[in-house]
Protein backbone atom coordinates (compact mmCIF):
# COMPACT_ATOMS: atom_id res chain seq x y z
CA UNK A 1 0.00 0.00 0.00
CA UNK A 2 1.39 3.51 -1.03
CA UNK A 3 0.32 6.81 0.65
CA UNK A 4 1.53 10.09 1.05
CA UNK A 5 1.44 12.57 3.98
CA UNK A 6 0.35 16.59 3.52
CA UNK A 7 1.71 18.04 6.83
CA UNK A 8 4.88 17.64 7.79
CA UNK A 9 5.34 19.53 11.49
CA UNK A 10 5.13 18.58 14.69
CA UNK A 11 3.07 15.80 15.55
CA UNK A 12 3.49 14.25 11.59
CA UNK A 13 6.87 13.06 12.66
CA UNK A 14 5.06 10.38 14.88
CA UNK A 15 2.98 9.50 11.86
CA UNK A 16 5.72 9.08 9.60
CA UNK A 17 7.84 6.94 12.57
CA UNK A 18 4.78 4.38 12.41
CA UNK A 19 4.60 4.21 9.11
CA UNK A 20 8.00 2.58 8.89
CA UNK A 21 7.02 0.11 11.05
CA UNK A 22 4.19 -1.27 10.00
CA UNK A 23 4.52 -3.71 6.84
CA UNK A 24 3.21 -3.72 3.38
CA UNK A 25 3.39 0.43 3.50
CA UNK A 26 5.61 2.66 1.91
CA UNK A 27 5.34 6.58 2.02
CA UNK A 28 6.29 7.59 -1.24
CA UNK A 29 5.38 11.64 -1.71
CA UNK A 30 5.30 14.42 1.31
CA UNK A 31 3.24 17.70 1.29
CA UNK A 32 3.94 20.96 3.39
CA UNK A 33 3.65 24.33 2.18
CA UNK A 34 6.99 25.03 4.68
CA UNK A 35 9.56 24.00 1.94
CA UNK A 36 12.21 23.85 4.94
CA UNK A 37 9.62 21.34 6.93
CA UNK A 38 9.21 19.51 3.85
CA UNK A 39 12.68 18.97 3.21
CA UNK A 40 13.78 18.01 6.78
CA UNK A 41 10.79 15.37 7.08
CA UNK A 42 11.88 14.03 3.60
CA UNK A 43 15.63 13.84 4.26
CA UNK A 44 14.47 12.34 7.60
CA UNK A 45 12.33 9.69 6.42
CA UNK A 46 14.04 9.26 2.79
CA UNK A 47 10.51 9.98 1.04
CA UNK A 48 12.51 11.94 -2.65
CA UNK A 49 8.68 13.15 -4.15
CA UNK A 50 7.94 16.07 -2.00
CA UNK A 51 5.34 18.94 -2.76
CA UNK A 52 4.91 22.42 -1.43
CA UNK A 53 1.26 22.05 -3.01
CA UNK A 54 -1.68 19.17 -2.61
CA UNK A 55 -2.94 19.96 -5.91
CA UNK A 56 -0.03 18.89 -7.78
CA UNK A 57 0.70 16.18 -5.35
CA UNK A 58 -2.68 14.80 -6.42
CA UNK A 59 -2.06 15.33 -10.02
CA UNK A 60 0.69 13.20 -10.28
CA UNK A 61 -1.07 10.60 -8.14
CA UNK A 62 0.57 7.33 -7.39
CA UNK A 63 -0.29 6.28 -4.15
CA UNK A 64 -3.68 4.41 -2.66
CA UNK A 65 -4.27 6.62 0.38
CA UNK A 66 -3.32 10.09 2.16
CA UNK A 67 -2.46 10.80 5.62
CA UNK A 68 -3.75 14.53 6.76
CA UNK A 69 -1.51 15.66 9.09
CA UNK A 70 -2.11 19.60 8.70
CA UNK A 71 -3.97 21.93 11.79
CA UNK A 72 -7.75 21.84 10.99
CA UNK A 73 -8.13 24.72 9.11
CA UNK A 74 -7.13 23.11 5.77
CA UNK A 75 -8.91 19.72 6.77
CA UNK A 76 -11.90 19.99 4.24
CA UNK A 77 -10.34 21.17 1.12
CA UNK A 78 -7.48 18.62 1.93
CA UNK A 79 -10.05 15.85 2.35
CA UNK A 80 -12.41 16.83 -0.76
CA UNK A 81 -9.04 17.17 -3.07
CA UNK A 82 -8.15 13.36 -2.07
CA UNK A 83 -11.80 12.01 -2.37
CA UNK A 84 -11.87 13.55 -6.07
CA UNK A 85 -8.27 12.03 -6.81
CA UNK A 86 -9.92 8.58 -5.57
CA UNK A 87 -7.56 7.95 -2.62
CA UNK A 88 -8.32 6.44 0.62
CA UNK A 89 -7.84 9.06 3.66
CA UNK A 90 -6.64 9.33 7.49
CA UNK A 91 -7.45 12.95 8.26
CA UNK A 92 -6.50 14.16 11.88
CA UNK A 93 -8.42 15.72 14.60
CA UNK A 94 -10.00 18.10 14.75
CA UNK A 95 -12.14 17.14 11.94
CA UNK A 96 -13.19 20.24 10.76
CA UNK A 97 -14.18 23.78 11.87
CA UNK A 98 -17.98 23.23 11.86
CA UNK A 99 -20.39 20.17 11.52
CA UNK A 100 -21.40 21.13 8.29
CA UNK A 101 -17.81 20.87 6.67
CA UNK A 102 -17.21 17.60 8.52
CA UNK A 103 -20.75 16.30 7.14
CA UNK A 104 -19.32 17.63 3.45
CA UNK A 105 -16.04 15.57 4.23
CA UNK A 106 -17.87 12.05 5.09
CA UNK A 107 -20.21 12.50 1.77
CA UNK A 108 -16.95 13.48 -0.50
CA UNK A 109 -15.84 10.29 0.72
CA UNK A 110 -19.07 8.49 0.53
CA UNK A 111 -19.64 9.39 -2.57
CA UNK A 112 -16.41 7.86 -4.18
CA UNK A 113 -16.83 4.67 -2.29
CA UNK A 114 -13.21 5.47 -0.37
CA UNK A 115 -12.31 5.61 3.57
CA UNK A 116 -12.35 8.25 5.40
CA UNK A 117 -10.78 7.46 9.03
CA UNK A 118 -10.21 10.13 12.12
CA UNK A 119 -6.70 10.06 13.39
CA UNK A 120 -8.34 10.15 17.11
CA UNK A 121 -6.18 7.53 18.70
CA UNK A 122 -6.72 8.64 22.47
CA UNK A 123 -9.06 5.37 22.53
CA UNK A 124 -6.22 3.02 20.96
CA UNK A 125 -3.90 4.04 24.01
CA UNK A 126 -2.72 0.83 25.19
CA UNK A 127 -4.13 1.11 28.94
CA UNK A 128 -7.49 2.88 27.51
CA UNK A 129 -7.95 -0.80 25.41
CA UNK A 130 -6.96 -2.98 28.54
CA UNK A 131 -9.77 -0.75 30.40
CA UNK A 132 -11.84 -1.14 27.61
CA UNK A 133 -11.74 -4.71 27.48
CA UNK A 134 -12.53 -4.87 31.16
CA UNK A 135 -15.62 -3.50 30.66
CA UNK A 136 -16.87 -4.85 27.51
CA UNK A 137 -15.96 -8.55 28.74
CA UNK A 138 -19.12 -7.57 31.55
CA UNK A 139 -16.60 -7.99 34.40
CA UNK A 140 -18.10 -4.47 36.80
CA UNK A 141 -21.48 -5.62 34.98
CA UNK A 142 -23.52 -2.78 33.20
CA UNK A 143 -21.44 0.58 33.79
CA UNK A 144 -23.55 3.70 35.04
CA UNK A 145 -20.98 5.93 35.86
CA UNK A 146 -18.02 7.26 34.24
CA UNK A 147 -15.10 9.83 34.98
CA UNK A 148 -12.68 10.14 32.16
CA UNK A 149 -10.11 13.14 33.56
CA UNK A 150 -7.62 14.37 31.89
CA UNK A 151 -5.73 17.23 34.26
CA UNK A 152 -1.56 18.94 33.85
CA UNK A 153 0.63 21.46 34.09
CA UNK A 154 2.57 20.37 30.94
CA UNK A 155 3.51 22.94 28.87
CA UNK A 156 1.97 22.34 25.45
CA UNK A 157 2.43 25.33 23.79
CA UNK A 158 5.75 25.32 23.04
CA UNK A 159 5.79 22.30 21.09
CA UNK A 160 2.28 23.84 19.44
CA UNK A 161 2.36 27.31 19.51
CA UNK A 162 -1.22 27.76 17.53
CA UNK A 163 -2.75 25.73 20.70
CA UNK A 164 -2.38 29.56 22.65
CA UNK A 165 -3.79 31.34 19.78
CA UNK A 166 -7.04 29.96 19.22
CA UNK A 167 -10.25 31.53 20.66
CA UNK A 168 -11.60 27.60 21.40
CA UNK A 169 -8.75 25.47 23.26
CA UNK A 170 -9.24 22.87 25.64
CA UNK A 171 -12.28 21.02 24.26
CA UNK A 172 -11.37 21.34 20.65
CA UNK A 173 -8.23 20.04 20.82
CA UNK A 174 -7.78 17.79 24.26
CA UNK A 175 -11.40 17.40 25.45
CA UNK A 176 -12.05 15.90 21.67
CA UNK A 177 -10.16 13.20 22.48
CA UNK A 178 -11.37 12.56 25.91
CA UNK A 179 -15.21 12.74 25.23
CA UNK A 180 -14.13 9.94 22.39
CA UNK A 181 -13.23 8.05 24.65
CA UNK A 182 -16.22 8.29 26.93
CA UNK A 183 -18.04 7.02 23.54
CA UNK A 184 -15.80 4.25 23.54
CA UNK A 185 -16.88 3.21 26.43
CA UNK A 186 -20.35 4.26 27.28
CA UNK A 187 -21.98 4.49 23.82
CA UNK A 188 -23.60 7.74 22.19
CA UNK A 189 -24.90 10.66 24.12
CA UNK A 190 -27.66 12.27 24.56
CA UNK A 191 -27.13 15.77 26.01
CA UNK A 192 -24.39 17.41 27.65
CA UNK A 193 -24.03 20.25 30.24
CA UNK A 194 -20.55 22.22 30.62
CA UNK A 195 -18.61 24.85 32.31
CA UNK A 196 -15.23 26.40 30.75
CA UNK A 197 -12.67 28.69 32.84
CA UNK A 198 -9.24 30.48 31.49
CA UNK A 199 -6.56 30.29 34.04
CA UNK A 200 -3.70 30.52 32.15
CA UNK A 201 -3.94 34.70 31.12
CA UNK A 202 -0.81 33.85 28.45
CA UNK A 203 -3.61 32.29 26.03
CA UNK A 204 -6.99 33.04 24.22
CA UNK A 205 -8.95 29.94 24.55
CA UNK A 206 -10.37 27.92 27.91
CA UNK A 207 -7.98 25.60 29.30
CA UNK A 208 -10.60 24.03 32.20
CA UNK A 209 -13.40 22.41 31.01
CA UNK A 210 -15.64 20.04 32.77
CA UNK A 211 -18.60 18.42 30.94
CA UNK A 212 -21.51 16.08 32.02
CA UNK A 213 -22.94 13.52 29.73
CA UNK A 214 -26.37 11.56 29.56
CA UNK A 215 -25.63 8.42 27.62
CA UNK A 216 -28.34 6.85 25.31
CA UNK A 217 -28.12 3.70 27.22
CA UNK A 218 -28.47 5.49 30.67
CA UNK A 219 -25.26 5.90 31.94
CA UNK A 220 -23.85 9.41 33.05
CA UNK A 221 -20.21 10.58 32.44
CA UNK A 222 -17.88 13.23 33.48
CA UNK A 223 -15.24 14.65 31.39
CA UNK A 224 -12.88 16.73 33.09
CA UNK A 225 -10.07 18.34 30.98
CA UNK A 226 -7.62 20.75 32.51
CA UNK A 227 -3.97 22.50 31.62
CA UNK A 228 -4.22 24.55 34.63
CA UNK A 229 -3.76 21.67 37.36
CA UNK A 230 -0.45 22.12 38.67
CA UNK A 231 0.53 18.65 40.84
CA UNK A 232 2.66 16.27 41.51
CA UNK A 233 2.86 13.57 39.54
CA UNK A 234 2.57 15.45 36.80
CA UNK A 235 0.18 13.05 34.55
CA UNK A 236 0.04 14.24 31.40
CA UNK A 237 -0.52 12.82 28.72
CA UNK A 238 -2.67 10.29 30.81
CA UNK A 239 -6.55 10.18 30.63
CA UNK A 240 -7.82 8.65 34.46
CA UNK A 241 -10.70 6.62 34.53
CA UNK A 242 -13.37 5.81 37.18
CA UNK A 243 -16.15 3.47 36.04
CA UNK A 244 -18.68 2.06 38.24
CA UNK A 245 -20.77 -0.70 36.75
CA UNK A 246 -23.34 -3.22 38.72
CA UNK A 247 -21.17 -5.90 39.32
CA UNK A 248 -18.23 -3.67 40.57
CA UNK A 249 -15.72 -0.38 39.68
CA UNK A 250 -12.83 0.07 37.76
CA UNK A 251 -10.30 2.82 37.86
CA UNK A 252 -7.24 4.17 35.66
CA UNK A 253 -5.41 5.92 38.13
CA UNK A 254 -1.40 7.63 37.72
CA UNK A 255 1.14 5.54 36.72
CA UNK A 256 -0.98 3.56 34.61
CA UNK A 257 -2.21 1.82 37.27
CA UNK A 258 -5.45 -0.42 36.56
CA UNK A 259 -7.50 -1.87 39.53
CA UNK A 260 -10.40 -3.91 39.45
CA UNK A 261 -13.12 -4.32 42.37
CA UNK A 262 -15.89 -7.05 42.49
CA UNK A 263 -15.80 -9.33 44.98
CA UNK A 264 -11.82 -9.26 45.18
CA UNK A 265 -9.24 -6.25 43.85
CA UNK A 266 -7.18 -6.63 41.31
CA UNK A 267 -4.41 -4.22 40.42
CA UNK A 268 -2.12 -4.12 37.00
CA UNK A 269 0.21 -2.28 35.72
CA UNK A 270 -0.75 -1.31 31.87
CA UNK A 271 1.88 1.28 31.60
CA UNK A 272 2.43 1.73 27.10
CA UNK A 273 5.87 0.31 25.62
CA UNK A 274 7.91 2.91 25.10
CA UNK A 275 8.80 2.29 20.52
CA UNK A 276 12.19 3.01 19.97
CA UNK A 277 11.25 6.03 18.45
CA UNK A 278 9.25 7.26 21.27
CA UNK A 279 10.18 10.07 24.03
CA UNK A 280 8.40 9.95 27.65
CA UNK A 281 6.17 11.38 28.51
CA UNK A 282 4.59 11.43 24.78
CA UNK A 283 5.18 7.60 24.49
CA UNK A 284 1.44 6.45 25.33
CA UNK A 285 0.25 9.05 22.69
CA UNK A 286 3.10 7.96 20.11
CA UNK A 287 1.85 4.22 20.63
CA UNK A 288 -1.69 4.67 20.22
CA UNK A 289 -0.34 6.13 16.58
CA UNK A 290 1.31 3.15 15.76
CA UNK A 291 -1.83 1.27 16.45
CA UNK A 292 -4.47 3.59 14.91
CA UNK A 293 -2.35 3.88 11.81
CA UNK A 294 -2.48 -0.04 11.92
CA UNK A 295 -5.98 -0.32 12.57
CA UNK A 296 -6.41 1.68 9.07
CA UNK A 297 -4.55 -0.50 6.68
CA UNK A 298 -6.06 -3.51 8.43
CA UNK A 299 -9.83 -2.09 7.66
CA UNK A 300 -8.67 -1.34 4.43
CA UNK A 301 -7.52 -4.71 3.75
CA UNK A 302 -10.27 -6.68 5.02
CA UNK A 303 -13.02 -4.37 3.66
CA UNK A 304 -14.15 -2.88 7.24
CA UNK A 305 -15.11 0.76 8.27
CA UNK A 306 -12.47 1.99 11.14
CA UNK A 307 -13.80 2.18 14.48
CA UNK A 308 -13.28 5.84 14.26
CA UNK A 309 -14.26 6.72 10.55
CA UNK A 310 -15.76 10.25 9.56
CA UNK A 311 -19.28 9.13 10.24
CA UNK A 312 -18.55 7.63 13.38
CA UNK A 313 -16.38 11.11 14.55
CA UNK A 314 -19.53 13.00 13.42
CA UNK A 315 -20.49 12.08 16.66
CA UNK A 316 -17.88 13.00 18.78
CA UNK A 317 -17.62 16.52 17.05
CA UNK A 318 -20.60 17.33 17.77
CA UNK A 319 -19.92 16.79 21.07
CA UNK A 320 -17.63 19.40 20.98
CA UNK A 321 -19.79 22.04 19.70
CA UNK A 322 -22.98 20.64 21.74
CA UNK A 323 -20.22 21.35 24.70
CA UNK A 324 -19.13 24.94 23.80
CA UNK A 325 -23.05 25.71 23.17
CA UNK A 326 -23.46 24.80 26.90
CA UNK A 327 -21.04 26.43 28.71
CA UNK A 328 -21.89 29.48 26.62
CA UNK A 329 -25.76 29.39 27.09
CA UNK A 330 -25.45 27.90 30.84
CA UNK A 331 -27.67 25.14 29.93
CA UNK A 332 -27.97 21.52 29.23
CA UNK A 333 -27.59 20.52 24.89
CA UNK A 334 -29.42 18.23 23.32
CA UNK A 335 -27.35 16.42 20.76
CA UNK A 336 -30.02 16.11 18.16
CA UNK A 337 -29.74 20.31 18.02
CA UNK A 338 -26.35 20.09 16.75
P1 LIG B 1 1.99 21.98 12.90
O1 LIG B 1 1.56 23.38 12.69
O2 LIG B 1 3.25 21.72 13.64
O3 LIG B 1 2.09 21.22 11.49
C1 LIG B 1 1.17 21.37 10.48
C2 LIG B 1 1.91 21.46 9.16
O4 LIG B 1 0.96 21.46 8.11
C3 LIG B 1 2.75 22.73 9.00
O5 LIG B 1 4.09 22.38 8.72
C4 LIG B 1 2.07 23.48 7.84
O6 LIG B 1 2.99 24.18 7.02
C5 LIG B 1 1.40 22.35 7.09
N1 LIG B 1 0.23 22.76 6.30
C6 LIG B 1 -0.86 23.45 6.73
N2 LIG B 1 -1.75 23.59 5.72
C7 LIG B 1 -1.24 22.95 4.65
C8 LIG B 1 -1.69 22.72 3.32
N3 LIG B 1 -2.88 23.18 2.91
N4 LIG B 1 -0.91 22.03 2.49
C9 LIG B 1 0.29 21.57 2.89
N5 LIG B 1 0.79 21.75 4.14
C10 LIG B 1 0.03 22.43 5.00
O7 LIG B 1 0.76 21.26 13.60
P2 LIG B 1 0.79 19.91 14.48
O8 LIG B 1 1.02 20.27 15.89
O9 LIG B 1 1.65 18.91 13.82
O10 LIG B 1 -0.75 19.49 14.38
C11 LIG B 1 -1.29 19.00 13.19
C12 LIG B 1 -2.63 18.35 13.50
O11 LIG B 1 -2.39 17.24 14.37
C13 LIG B 1 -3.60 19.26 14.26
O12 LIG B 1 -4.88 19.11 13.73
C14 LIG B 1 -3.52 18.79 15.71
O13 LIG B 1 -4.73 18.95 16.43
C15 LIG B 1 -3.23 17.33 15.50
N6 LIG B 1 -2.56 16.69 16.63
C16 LIG B 1 -3.00 15.47 16.99
C17 LIG B 1 -2.44 14.80 18.03
C18 LIG B 1 -2.98 13.44 18.38
O14 LIG B 1 -2.60 12.83 19.37
N7 LIG B 1 -3.90 12.91 17.58
C19 LIG B 1 -1.39 15.37 18.75
C20 LIG B 1 -0.92 16.62 18.35
C21 LIG B 1 -1.51 17.27 17.27
O1 LIG C 1 -3.17 15.02 21.47
C1 LIG C 1 -3.33 16.17 21.10
O2 LIG C 1 -4.25 16.41 20.34
C2 LIG C 1 -2.36 17.27 21.52
C3 LIG C 1 -2.29 17.49 23.00
C4 LIG C 1 -1.98 16.24 23.81
C5 LIG C 1 -1.25 18.55 23.31
O3 LIG C 1 -3.50 17.99 23.46
O4 LIG C 1 -2.70 18.45 20.85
Amino acid sequence: MKGAVIGCGFFAQNQLEAWRDIDGVEIVALCDQDAERLNASGSAFGVERRYTDAAKMFDEGGFDFVDIATTVGSHRALVEIAAKAGVHIICQKPFAENMADARAMVNAAQTVGKTLMLHENFRWQSPIQAALNIVKSGTIGEPFFGRVSFRSGYDVFSGQPYLAEGKRFIIEDLGIHILDISRAFFGDATQIAATTRRINPNINGEDVATMMLTHENGATSVVDCSYATQRTPETFPQSLLEIDGTLGTLRLDAGYQLTVQTEGETQTDVSPPLLPWAQKPWHNIQESVLTIQQHFVDCINSGRQPETSGADNLKTLALVEAAYMAAEQGCTVSLADV
